[in-house]
């Protein structure tokens, strides 16, 4: 490995499992030296081979719970991103017609001053931290992912939405070019754009992060990329990928997967281990890459930080 470690395209080795360098290196070998001076094309294979390139500057997090970390092959070749496709491996292989650059994120409804903001100016904004969270999907698999990002309470200072916006609202992007199964139209898996929404006392909480990217590289086109939300004591589909729309409302937005099956997902989607879903159990959960399941936990282990978001509410009622 000595002859990658080289300043600008590092990678982060503590990321990497013995097996992947291992089976990683005969790639290596065939490049052959003169490649390896050119660092795009390093990049380049670095993604195709899931490796991430170190190409983010922020702070550690310091995983005070001691969280097992799933590899960036696990996050990064099992996705839900119905965009694109509902085979959960077949995602990575088709997200490469998103097209990421000058990304812009059209802010309005009730704030100061409704404007475009450029995902460029924002990174320069607001200083970049990992994040060592959990994931659960409503699915019943989990993992356990090192956002990089940065907390949406700050992009919200930032904004300034008026007294009167009591939810944020969030859209993926809608482009039938980019995402193959919004070219569908009527015959689309579920209807587009994808929508999300907080309360805003939960898009305030210190856990609601902003992320663009993991492992301490841009966010991979499958995970959402260039910014996606993570809410991490609420189930995976709460999360919204590659977010193109940023509203401040009053009332409760209506969320994709409310609106598609109002029965089985609801506006809140807190994980909670004894409010099962209409067809399964949620008690438990298949952490990527292990065989047995492992109990899951109240607001997904987070129930110290945000269980005061919810006193007085009914959550069998409000799931
Ligand atoms: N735009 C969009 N966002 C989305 C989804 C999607 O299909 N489209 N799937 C959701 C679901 S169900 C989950 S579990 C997570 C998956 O994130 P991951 O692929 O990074 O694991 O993204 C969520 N955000
Ligand atoms: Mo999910």
């Amino acid at each position: 490995m000595k002859y990658i470690k080289s300043k600008k395209w590092q990678i982060n080795e503590n990321d990497v499992t013995p097996e992947n360098l291992f089976n990683k290196r005969r790639s290596f070998i065939k490049l052959g030296a003169a490649s390896i001076v050119s660092s795009s094309a390093l990049v380049e294979l670095f993604a195709k081979e899931n490796i991430p390139v170190k190409n983010l500057d922020y702070k550690k997090d310091k995983n005070l719970n001691n969280l097992k970390l799933n590899t960036y092959e696990q996050i990064t070749s099992h996705n839900n991103f119905y965009e694109f496709t509902t085979s959960q491996g077949k995602v990575k292989d088709m997200a490469h017609t998103l097209n990421t650059d000058n990304w812009k994120i059209k802010v309005d409804g009730l704030v100061k001053k409704p404007m475009t903001i450029d995902l460029d100016d924002i990174m320069k904004k607001f200083a970049l931290e990992e994040r060592i969270y959990r994931f659960r999907c409503v699915e019943g698999w989990s993992m356990v992912v090192p956002w990089i990002g940065f907390e949406l309470s700050k992009l919200i200072k930032y904004l300034q939405p008026l007294s009167s916006a009591k939810y944020i609202r969030f859209e993926t992007l809608y482009d039938e070019k980019m995402f193959p199964d919004q070219a569908r139209g009527a015959f689309s898996t579920i209807s587009y754009p994808y929508v999300e929404g907080l309360r805003m006392d939960e898009a305030m909480n210190e856990l609601t992060l902003m992320a663009v990217g993991l492992y301490g590289s841009k966010m991979p086109k499958q995970n959402g990329a260039p910014i996606r939300l993570i809410v991490p004591w609420k189930y995976g589909f709460k999360s919204i990928k590659s977010i193109s729309k940023i509203s401040f409302v009053e009332k409760q937005p209506l969320n994709t997967w409310q609106k598609e099956n109002s029965n089985e997902y609801g506006f809140y989607a807190n994980v909670n281990p004894n409010v099962d879903h209409p067809r399964w159990s949620q008690a438990r959960e298949r952490l990527l890459g292990n065989f047995f399941k492992q109990r899951t936990l109240m607001f997904n282990g987070y129930e110290k930080q945000v269980a005061h978001l919810y006193k007085g509410m009914d959550l069998t009622k409000d799931f």
